[in-house]
């Protein structure tokens, strides 16, 4: 099945489709879109949800009355749909006054300012029924070294997250809150740059039971990494509150290319990991992820409307047809034969019986003093043939 449904949680957010194309290098080659027209297109595609940033509904500075007037004319939107907002964020990054950072700026005042704003908008979130409220810190970082103490920036991300933690638990609003790393642009170097550091950051915080990551497919890949396999360690983490996908080629800036028109076979790999990668009981897999599949990804520049909405079905066609390769991957005797050649399941297993000691592991003579270290060195793992699999089923020659 190609064809999206609610079922399968696709969500986009109000910038991706409506970004008017502006770049460092040129102006906008798009006219804006107005977020009701964005949900009722989404929503005729097979699109679930919406996400947003305070300042894409409702622009920077404008007066209570006109934004009560757009969150009112979005609502309608919204109940004539069905779309719902499974996760709404703050923008803390195009502004002049973010320029140094929002949570980690030098500038206490600025500090302040951005705390207020994401508290407004929390408001809003919790009005909407958003889950899950993402922090992307794009400007939290530092060109010159010696500007930037970066364990006091440290200091105040921690301060600003756990404040804001503090209040949503405070008000029960039931959201739980998603860092989104990104190793540089807009900034030379921006804190928390990966996926392992936002998590080392969360084991930091006093409210990090209500902190996960969104972690993107391109911010991962910009920083050279192996994002399938940085989600299976936030999923391991138990951290994984939400993710951006879309499409990156290689170490350069950062894409935002449609879902799989990049490293496709990591693009494989990682749909096979979130549909299939939670172990039943009797051999069977279910999936290892139950969110939003969302779609953080730009329309390329040199798009007209219909490109446009071509490229917001291409993100979701192209991760249908990723799990029903998987899903044939993972059906495929072949396979089972190949995984267990290379004992795959087999690491599932404790290294130490159950109740062994350390005692009684040197007390083993089959461990190490009769351990064949040479014929074991001899065996071959058969990862050829199971990558070789894997590729034939995402090309469908199987
Ligand atoms: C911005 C960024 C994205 C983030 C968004 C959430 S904003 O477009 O490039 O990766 O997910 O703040
Ligand atoms: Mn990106
Ligand atoms: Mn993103």
């Amino acid at each position: 099945m190609t064809q999206p449904t609610r079922e399968d949680r696709f969500s986009f957010g109000l910038w991706t489709v409506g970004w008017p194309a502006r770049d460092p290098f040129g102006d906008a080659t798009r006219p804006a879109l107005d977020p009701v027209e964005s949900v009722h297109r989404l929503a005729e595609l097979g699109a679930w949800g919406v996400t947003f940033h305070d300042d894409d509904l409702v622009p920077f500075g404008s007066p209570a009355g006109e934004r009560d007037r757009l969150i009112a004319r979005f609502r309608t939107a919204l109940d004539e749909t069905g779309v719902v907002v499974p996760m709404m964020t703050t923008n803390l990054f195009t502004h002049p006054v973010f320029k140094d950072g929002a949570f980690t700026s030098n500038d206490r005042g600025v500090r302040r300012f951005a705390l207020r704003k994401v508290l407004r908008n929390l408001d809003l979130a919790a009005e909407l029924g958003a889950s899950t409220y993402v922090f992307w810190g794009g400007r939290e970082g530092a060109e010159v070294d010696a500007g930037k103490d970066i364990r006091a920036a440290l200091d105040r991300y921690r301060e600003g997250v756990d404040l804001l933690a503090a209040y949503v638990k405070e008000q029960g609003y039931g959201i739980r809150f998603a860092i989104e790393p990104k190793p540089n642009e807009p900034r030379g170097d921006i804190l928390l740059p990966t996926l392992g550091h936002a998590l080392a950051f969360i084991a930091e915080l006093e409210h990090g039971d209500i902190v996960g990551v969104n972690p993107e497919v391109g911010h991962e890949q910009m920083a050279g990494l192996n994002y399938s396999a940085g989600i299976a360690q936030a999923l391991w983490a138990g951290k994984l509150f939400h993710l951006d996908l879309n499409g990156q080629r290689g170490i350069k800036y950062d894409q935002d290319l449609i879902f799989g028109h990049g490293d496709l076979i990591n693009a494989f790999s990682l749909v096979d990991l979130i549909e299939h990668g939670a172990p039943g009981p009797d051999g069977s897999t279910g999936p290892a992820y139950d969110g939003p599949r969302h779609f953080d990804y730009k329309p390329l520049r040199t798009e007209d409307a219909t490109g446009v909405w071509a490229s917001a079905a291409a993100n979701m066609r192209t991760y249908l047809l990723l799990r029903e390769r998987a899903a044939a991957f993972r059906a495929d005797p072949e396979v089972a034969q190949a995984l267990a050649t290379s004992g795959v399941a087999d690491l599932g297993r404790p290294t130490l019986n159950p109740g062994e000691t350390v005692a009684e592991l040197v007390a083993d003579r089959s461990a190490f003093e009769d351990y064949d270290a040479d014929k074991a060195g001899e065996r071959g793992y058969g990862y050829a043939r199971l990558g070789q699999l894997a590729v034939e089923h995402l090309m469908g020659a199987r």
